[in-house]
């Protein structure tokens, strides 16, 4: 057997949240080239239709559900549906997340609590909602999508930053909790990557000029000078949902073109 048969997901029901588009989508792209079913929600009918549209025309069958991941019921619904429907999941890719970019002395506790809600509260509840079947099958894999925030601050992100910091430690939780049932809980920590989420901090200056933030990532701090592609984390996400990695739990891995190692380009 070729050895990148470790790597294969055949047969494995991957549930991919807030996958219409962005690095959801490209992280269920990535583990359907590797041979698993996706399955995946978004909060609004409309980005399911196009999802789904998106996921045809890359020639993947998948399946998506309208689900908010805040709500709890909600969430426990959608997952007895998919078990009904497709099958236990093996794989849950907690990628669902917003950011808010205020200064925290401006910002709404009300407006702080939104993004912890979707950030680390969900990625708790719909983790919860998959782990008993997990157990029952005796094997699992749960990838939660940090952030560079997980361990660096920066101006207007603290509610964000808050929440990656903890799914970070939520993440090493669930590993040291559920690790005797082979159920493997991991994170990536992606980088600068080009998606909505990102779009204001790469909008281009009235003058046609680069956004100052644009020329910092590429400029300052990535090794790689560039921002991340989607695409550039599905192959860690693959290794991490598949058995290449079934010793491998509570890391964060990051993929940030080096980011992390590089202290900044010099004068
Ligand atoms: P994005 O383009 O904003 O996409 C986020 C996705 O999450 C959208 O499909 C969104 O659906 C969905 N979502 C938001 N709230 C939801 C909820 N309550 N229930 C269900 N779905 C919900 O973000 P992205 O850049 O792809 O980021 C995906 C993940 O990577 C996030 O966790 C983000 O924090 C993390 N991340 C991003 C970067 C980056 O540089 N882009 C770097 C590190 C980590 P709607 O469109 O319906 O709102
Ligand atoms: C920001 C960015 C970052 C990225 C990502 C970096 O405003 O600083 O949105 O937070 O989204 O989390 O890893």
């Amino acid at each position: 057997m070729a050895y990148t048969a470790n790597f294969s997901l055949e047969g494995k029901i991957a549930l991919v949240t807030g996958a219409s588009y962005g690095i959801g989508y490209a992280i269920a792209k990535g583990m359907a080239r590797a041979g698993a079913k996706i399955v995946f929600n978004d909060i609004k009918e409309e980005f399911v239709e196009r999802g789904l549209a998106s996921y045809k025309a890359d020639g993947i069958d998948a399946t998506g559900y309208v689900c908010d991941v805040t709500d709890e019921d909600a969430v426990n619904a959608m997952v007895a549906k998919i078990e009904e429907e497709i099958g236990v999941i093996d794989i849950l890719v907690n990628n669902a997340g917003i950011i808010k970019r205020i200064p925290m002395i401006d910002m709404k506790a009300s407006e702080f609590r939104a993004v912890i809600d979707v950030d680390l509260n969900a990625p708790f509840i719909v983790s919860k909602a998959v782990i008993p079947s997990m157990i029952k099958k005796g094997a699992g894999k749960i990838i939660n999508i940090c952030s560079m925030m997980s361990e660096f601050g920066r101006e207007t992100v603290s509610a964000y930053a808050s929440a990656k910091g903890g799914l970070k430690m939520l993440t090493r939780n669930i590993a040291s909790e559920y690790g005797k049932y082979n159920i493997q809980c991991n994170g990536i920590g992606p980088g600068y990557i080009a998606t909505p989420q990102t779009a204001p901090l790469r909008e281009p200056q009235a003058d046609g000029s680069k956004h100052p933030f644009d020329s910092f990532i590429t400029d300052t701090k990535t090794p790689a000078g560039r921002w991340g592609d989607p695409e550039d984390l599905a192959g860690p996400a693959v290794f991490l949902a598949s058995g290449a990695s079934d010793f491998v739990n509570g890391q964060i891995l990051y993929v940030d073109g080096g980011i992390q190692a590089y202290f900044g380009k010099q004068p």
